[in-house]
């Protein structure tokens, strides 16, 4: 019969008290016995509405609901084990639904994140949004914000007043992550469904289930039950080793998405110029294929200064190939590489605030 774990760890404690553990030095012995409780991280919370925010007019309504409707204090108050994780306050810096998360609140949201993550008495921030465009906030967060403390992104599918609901438990691991050292200079973190994932690969990749979000190079690890537990670590440039910064930035320039697909015409991306749209990310087919069609529209485009850069409506894993179905060399085009066209709208628009010169755009979509 296995001893219980408390009585192992005070024999320990005991065993090391009195150096019966070889090795055990006197002041490990002191340490051991005498170690104070570990401190609690200070985790601040910022609002921005969703799901996590939202209230369906029964139990039964898991996807008919109105979002963006339940105030900081209250999401905080729902869930009181959070004090046991960390330290947390609440502020409310927006109450939307994120499908209409625009460019200004997105620069408003990530220098709110700046200006806390400098300050001493912050060791983590959570940020509850909607599920639809969190991505989107997470992968601009890891571009802009400088820091390597913990910034965890988090929403729910369900609204707290459903059966199930999944948003007091994503908000617990959310906090919980944002509290462990660990967590540590990985760039910006999502955290549903008991996974950690990356805030540059995630995708929303279901639109009414609670496994909703996948990364298509896999989750970064888990956190279960307050603990996080890692299995790997991102690859590409993210935070302080970013060359953008959110503290020198106030505006985006204008980019806009052009979908692809068969009968595609060249009418949207020329409308999307004409509207002001300083570069156009074509959602293409396949690896990133662009219509016969449409291929002389975006040529026209580039020659007037228009960046394009070729993504694909294809999720799931893959990248697309420069010079691969179109010659982006003799175009003078960007191949997006594995983002998908909404993050890819977002490092094209931060491309711009740097230069114009489409090689130096392609080496950020290579290495961001
Ligand atoms: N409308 C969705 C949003 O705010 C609700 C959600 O899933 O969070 O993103």
């Amino acid at each position: 019969m296995r001893t219980p774990l408390n009585k192992l760890l005070s024999a320990m404690g005991c065993a090391l008290a009195i150096g019966l553990v070889p090795g055990a030095s006197a002041q490990a012995q002191t340490a051991t016995t005498t170690a104070a409780p570990a401190k609690k991280a200070n985790v601040v919370i910022l609002a921005t509405g969703g799901t996590i925010a939202g209230a369906g007019a029964s139990a039964a309504n898991s996807a008919t609901y109105q979002a963006a409707k339940v105030p900081v204090d209250k999401l905080l108050a729902s869930v009181p084990e959070l004090s046991n994780v960390a330290n947390v306050r609440g502020e409310q810096v927006f109450q939307i639904a994120s499908e209409s998360f625009t460019n200004d609140n997105l620069v408003k949201l990530a220098k709110r994140v700046s200006a806390l993550a400098k300050q001493a008495d912050v060791d983590g921030i959570v940020i509850t949004h909607g599920t639809d465009t969190l991505e989107e906030t997470a992968y601009f967060l890891t571009l802009t914000v400088h820091t390597r403390k913990p910034i965890v992104v988090v929403g729910s599918m369900r609204p707290g007043t459903a059966l199930s609901a999944d948003g007091t438990l994503n908000l617990y691991e959310a906090v919980a992550t944002a509290a462990s050292p660990n967590s540590a200079g990985k760039g910006v973190l999502v955290t549903m469904n008991d996974e950690i994932l990356s805030g540059r690969d995630v995708t929303k990749a279901a639109n009414i289930r609670p496994d909703a979000f996948k990364s298509p190079w896999g989750a970064l690890g888990m956190v279960v039950e307050g603990q996080t537990h890692w299995f790997r670590a991102p690859v590409k440039r993210h935070t302080v080793n970013s060359e953008f910064d959110i503290d020198q930035i106030d505006t985006l320039p204008a980019v806009e998405i052009a979908y692809g697909y068969g009968n595609a015409s060249p009418t949207a991306p020329q409308a999307l110029v004409a509207a002001g749209a300083k570069a156009i990310v074509h959602a293409g087919t396949g690896n990133g294929s662009v219509s016969g069609a449409v291929v002389p529209a975006l040529r026209e485009l580039r020659a007037k200064d228009v960046h394009i850069v070729r993504s694909s409506r294809v999720v799931g894993g893959g990248f697309v190939i420069r010079n691969a179905e179109q010659p982006d060399d003799q175009y003078d085009w960007v191949a997006a590489h594995d983002l998908n066209p909404q993050k890819a709208r977002l490092l094209t628009a931060l491309a711009l605030t740097k230069t114009h010169d489409a090689k130096t755009i392609q080496r950020f979509f290579l290495e961001y």
